[in-house]
C-alpha cells in the first residue's frame, strides 16, 4: 500500500487514481511507504482512539467470540486503536484523478538510484535469491523488482501503526469512495487477520508499523497475505518481513508460486499495433487477463515477433497509456498476470517487471567487468 514517500503525497494520490485501490487478495494492497513527519507523528498521539467507539467495540465483542479470542485482550486493543485522518484522506478518490501515464509512472521506479540500490541488494542477498528460484522457479529479477517497488529494498517500510490504520480503514472508511461498502468490508477481514496474527505470535499488535492501508514489511504484505503466503525462509522458526531478508525473499517468491508463476516462461512479449479500432476494442476486451493465441492476435493486425508466435500459452494484449501522447502496449503472458495478482495494475507490474530487468543487466554487465 501497494505504495509514502518517497515520492511525495502528491504522487502517493495519483498512483491510488491509476490504481483505483484495486487491493482485494493482493500481497501488498499497493502501499508506497510513507515518511510520517514529526507533525504527522504528533497527529497520530492525539488523535481520538477507539475505546469510546460503540461500533467498534461491539465488532471486537463479535470478533473474539467468532475466533475464540481472549476478549479482553481483542478490546483492549481496538480501545488502543487512533483513527488517522490522514489515512482516511490518503484513500479518498481525487476529484481530479491524473490521466494514467506509463512514461511518468515509469520514470518514478526506473531510475538511477533504485537500480543501484537494486543491484547492491542483489549482490548482498545473491545466494538467497537463487535459493528462491530453484525452490519457487521465480526468478531472482521479478523478487528484486518487488522489493525495489514496494520498499525501496526495506529503505520506506511504512511509519503508520498498522493497529491505527487498519482500524482507521475499517471504521470510518470515507463513504464517499464508490465502492465504500466493499473496501471497508476488506479492511476489517485484514483487521481480523492482524489480530490473528499478533495474537498467534504473541506480538504486541500495538508495536507493527507500516503503510497507510495496513502493509508490512520489506514486501508490504498485508496480514491476509501473511497468514496466507508468508514463509520463514532463514529456519530460525518465525517469520519477520522486516527484519529478515530471507524471509521477504522467500514470501515473495511463495506468493508468486501459489499464483501459477510458470517457471521459465517469459512475462511479455514486444508488439507492433497495426489494428483498426475495432480490432484494438477486441483485443483491449479481455483486458489482462491472457485470453488470445498467436494466431488470432495477428488475424486482429498485431505484429508479433517470432519468440511470441512460438508461445504455447494465451497472452493479453497491455495497453499503457502515455497521458496525451499515443499509448505503449505489449503482450503479456500468464507471468504477467500472476505479477498482477501482487497489485492490480498492469503499470505496476510493467515497472516491477522492468526495474527487475535493468537491474539483471547492470548486474550482468558488473560480472562482465569484473572477469579477467
Ligand atoms: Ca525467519
Amino acid at each position: 500500500m501497494r505504495r509514502t514517500t518517497a515520492f511525495g503525497f502528491i504522487f502517493s494520490l495519483a498512483l491510488l487514481a491509476l490504481c483505483a485501490l484495486s487491493l482485494i487478495n493482493t500481497a501488498s494492497a499497493k502501499a508506497r511507504p510513507h515518511h510520517v513527519h514529526a507533525s504527522q507523528r504528533q497527529a497520530q498521539a492525539t488523535a481520538p482512539s477507539y475505546a469510546e467507539r460503540q461500533d467498534a467495540r461491539q465488532w471486537a465483542l463479535d470478533f473474539a467470540g467468532r475466533q475464540d479470542l481472549p476478549e479482553a485482550w481483542v478490546q483492549a486493543a481496538i480501545a488502543d486503536a487512533r483513527m488517522l485522518p490522514q489515512v482516511i484522506r490518503l484513500v479518498t478518490p481525487s476529484s481530479k484523478p491524473n490521466a494514467k501515464n506509463w512514461a511518468t509512472y515509469r520514470d518514478r521506479f526506473i531510475e538511477p538510484k533504485r537500480i543501484a540500490a537494486g543491484l547492491a541488494f542483489w549482490q548482498a542477498h545473491a545466494d538467497i535469491l537463487a535459493r528462491a528460484e530453484q525452490t519457487y522457479g521465480v526468478p531472482a529479477r521479478i523478487i528484486v523488482g518487488i522489493l525495489g517497488v514496494e520498499t525501496l529494498y526495506g529503505q520506506h517500510t511504512g511509519s503508520f501503526r498498522i493497529l491505527d490504520a487498519l482500524a482507521t480503514l475499517a471504521f470510518d472508511f470515507p463513504q464517499t469512495h464508490p465502492r465504500a461498502q466493499e473496501r471497508q468490508a476488506f479492511f476489517r477481514q485484514e483487521l481480523e487477520q492482524f489480530l490473528l496474527m499478533t495474537h498467534g505470535n504473541r506480538a504486541d499488535p500495538r508495536n507493527l508499523k507500516g503503510s497507510y492501508a495496513g502493509a508490512m514489511g520489506l514486501p508490504q504484505f498485508m496480514p491476509s497475505s501473511w497468514r496466507r503466503y508468508a514463509v520463514d525462509f532463514d529456519g530460525d522458526g518465525r517469520i519477520d518481513l522486516w527484519g529478515s531478508t530471507a524471509d521477504a525473499i522467500g514470501s515473495v517468491a511463495h506468493y508468486f508460486a501459489a499464483f501459477d508463476w510458470q517457471a521459465g516462461n517469459p512475462t511479455h512479449f514486444e508488439v507492433q499495433v497495426h489494428s483498426s479500432p475495432a480490432q484494438l476494442e477486441q483485443l483491449l476486451l479481455p483486458d489482462i487477463l491472457p485470453t488470445f493465441n498467436a494466431q488470432s492476435m495477428q488475424d486482429l493486425g498485431l505484429q508479433l515477433p517470432s519468440e511470441a508466435r512460438q508461445y504455447p500459452g494465451k497472452l493479453a494484449l497491455i495497453e499503457l497509456r502515455n497521458g496525451e501522447q499515443s499509448p505503449s502496449f505489449v503482450l503479456g503472458t500468464d507471468n504477467f498476470y500472476a505479477v498482477t495478482r501482487y497489485n492490480w495494475s498492469s503499470y505496476y507490474a510493467m515497472a516491477v517487471i522492468e526495474l527487475g530487468l535493468e537491474v539483471e543487466r547492470e548486474r550482468a554487465a558488473a560480472l562482465t567487468a569484473k572477469a579477467p
